[in-house]
This record gives structure tokens, sequence and C-alpha cells, in this order.
């Protein structure tokens, strides 16, 4: 597909019909734990849009409380249902106007980024062109990392990292929670001295750690992810000035104006941009090119997504702004049974690659929907 054509796609408009929201809840293989809670189970919003045609489906990142981020699933069911989705069908809409269509809702990245995810793929299947085309990005192989979460023992700990070197990931995120950092991380270095690693503080720490932050910098860390306040990018900064280790910001980022702001006042080195977080691809993409002008490392993170946020976040990946591995780790770690055919596995590299059908690429399993689902609500 040239340029051009993509460019016209995207401009082409259309009517939305019907849509549809879904809750399920699909038991995790093993819970994960941060430092604000643990999941057992992963309650996940996922939302169908239709033209009278071809549906197109998309996972929402909210997670059902706001411990992680504010937005929750029920708020994202609000917002979209009072204020968004009245937008949309106000009359036929290309892809391309959405942002405008959305710009009277101040926030509620998480909601908007759901309902841009699902008309992507309503066009993409519309117009037998694969997102990461639509997206103007390149199909290539995804170096794949994982994130471990907080174990109940180190030894579980050192067990799942072994496991994760074999499997040939390209790099280990551990979770951190306050008190536990050093000498986690000391038995870790122990046991593997050269292991490319990163810590998640999901924003545990307070400006009275300012001191015990930058002694992780013994631990030859590829980052520090979010260790501060979301809202707290002057401290952020604080601590990028006294470390050498690159802070990463996730959760600070919600969309184009916050990492504006993270890059002018040095809070960080790398972003993870979560496009589900952000607002969606289209924002992501742009926050992606600011990071490359500005020599900020970005790469995508995960919310402990099914097979369809997987493959969202894995077209976003074609563009060249993510120079860093992310979470997107294979499907089974989580589930026993995905709700796609096409679920994410790793292949002997460590790597995972795009789907290259049309849309996201991925063909939904109406039984495991059905068998997992705890809601269900018609939007006419
Ligand atoms: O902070 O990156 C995070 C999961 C849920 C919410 C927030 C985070 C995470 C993860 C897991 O780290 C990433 C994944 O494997 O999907
Ligand atoms: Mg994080």
């Amino acid at each position: 597909m040239t340029t051009e054509s993509i460019q016209m796609m995207l401009q082409i408009k259309l009517t939305v019909k019907r849509i549809e929201l879904h809750i399920l809840e699909i038991p995790l293989q093993t819970p994960f734990t941060n430092s604000l809670k643990t999941v057992r189970n992963k309650e996940v919003l996922l939302m169908t849009i239709s033209d009278g045609e071809e549906i197109g489906w998309s996972e929402c990142a909210a997670e059902p409380d706001p411990f992680y981020y504010w937005e929750t699933i029920k708020s994202v069911m609000d917002i979209a249902k009072i204020y968004l989705i009245p937008a949309i069908k106000a009359k036929p809409l290309s892809i391309l106007d959405l942002p405008q269509r959305f710009n009277h809702v101040r926030g509620h990245p998480m909601a908007k980024a759901m309902i841009e995810n699902a008309l992507f793929d309503l066009i993409g299947k519309r117009n037998a062109t694969p997102l990461y085309q639509m997206l103007g990005g390149e199909h290539r192989s995804i170096a794949s990392g994982i994130s471990i979460g907080i174990q109940d023992s180190t030894d579980q700990l050192m067990l799942k990292i072994n496991e994760s070197v074999n499997k040939k990931y390209h790099r280990i995120k551990i979770k951190i929670k306050k008190g536990m950092e050093h000498q986690t991380l000391q038995e870790i270095r122990r046991q593997f001295p050269a292991i490319r690693m990163l810590v998640d503080a999901n924003s545990c720490y307070g400006i009275d750690d300012l001191n015990l932050l930058s002694d992780l910098d013994q631990w030859s860390l590829m980052m520090i992810e979010q260790p501060f306040h979301p809202n707290d990018l002057f401290q952020h900064a604080r601590l990028q000035e006294a470390i050498r280790t690159p802070i990463c910001l996730d959760e600070s980022i919600s969309g184009f104006h916050q990492a504006v702001s993270a890059i002018r006042m040095r809070s960080c080195r790398i972003m993870n941009i979560k496009q589900g977080r952000v607002g969606g691809l289209m924002e992501a993409a742009k926050i992606q090119a600011l990071c490359k002008e500005n020599g900020i490392d970005a790469w995508a993170g995960g919310m402990l997504e099914t097979g369809i946020g997987r493959a969202q976040n894995l077209h976003l990946q074609s563009l060249p702004g993510y120079t860093l591995p992310g979470d997107v780790s294979e499907t089974s770690r989580y589930f026993s049974e995905d709700i796609v055919e096409e679920t994410v596995r790793l292949d002997a590299d460590g790597s995972v690659s795009i789907p290259v059908k049309s849309g996201i690429g991925v063909t939904i399993r109406p039984d495991r929907i059905q068998k997992y689902r705890t809601f269900h609500q018609v939007i006419t």
C-alpha cells in the first residue's frame, strides 16, 4: 500500500451503527503483584463497533480499580456512553476526525483509546489492511521483554528470572516495593550479574527517598520506572539530575502534553508509552515521534492484556520511535485460554511478531467471550 492510499483510507467517512460493551473476567495463571495491589482475575472491558457491515474490536486499558491509574472500567463506560459515543454517532466520521470529536472532553485517555482502537480495527477490516500499515509502520520482529511481579520469596523470584532468561526475553523488569529493593537487587546481581534489567516502582516512593533511590545506581539497571507520584514531574527531574541510571516515566504520561513537559523539565530519559493510557494509537505515535526528536528512548508497556490488547500494542511497535524492548510478553504466562486464535507466542530469539491480517489482525473466539463474559450491553 502506498502512503497516499493509506492517507485516503484514513479519510473515508463511516457511519457508526451499533456499539457493544463486554466485561470479561478471566483467571490469571498466577497472581500478579506490584507495589499497589495483587491481581488474581483479569477483569477486562472490550468494545465492538459496527457500521452494519463489519465489526471492529478493542480492549480497554482500564482496570476495575483506580490504583495504578485514575480511570476505571466503570468510569470509562460512563464517559463513553455520556460524552464520547454521542460525539462519534452525531454524523459520519473518519478516523482522522476523532481527536477533534473528542476535544471537548478533558482527559479520560483510556476511554478515548478504547473507541479509537475499535474504529481502527473496523476500518482496517473494511479495507483489508493491517493496522501497522494504517499507522505507517513497518512489519518487523519485535524484541520482547517481561514484567515479573513481586514474589512471595527471593527464591521464587530467582526461579522466575531464570525461566525468563531461558526463554530469551530481551530484558527483565522486576516490580519493586519500598524497603525490599536493595536486598532483592543484590541477590539478583549475585546470581545474574549481566542480565538486562529494570525496576518498576509504580509510584511507591516519596520526596524523602532521594538518597535511597540514588543508591540504585550501583545495580546497573537499564532504568528505574516511575518511582514517584504520577503528577510529580519535578521530583522525577531532581532524581534524574542526581543519578546516572535513566528514569522512565509510565503513569505520569497521560498524553502529548505531559510528554512535552516531562522532556522539557528533564524528568526522564526514557518513556513507557502505553497507547491505551495516552489516549490511543495516534496520540502514542505523536509521543513516539516527539521522543525520537528529543533523543528519549521509548518502549511499549502492557496492562496484562488479552490477545486483543496485545495485538493493538504490537502494531504500534512497528513505528521507529520504540527503541527498546517492551512488556508485550507471551499471552500464556497470564492466561491458560486466550480470547483470540492468534495468541502471542515467543519465538526462539525471544521475539514476537506483529499480526498480518486486516485490522488488529486477530480472530475473536466467540466461545471464549461467552465463557468469560460477566456483563454485556448493546448501545444503539
Ligand atoms: O506498571 O507497567 C505497569 C500491569 C498492570 C498495570 C501496570 C503495569 C503492569 C505491568 C505488566 O508491569 C505488564 C504486562 O505484562 O502486561
Ligand atoms: Mg509501570
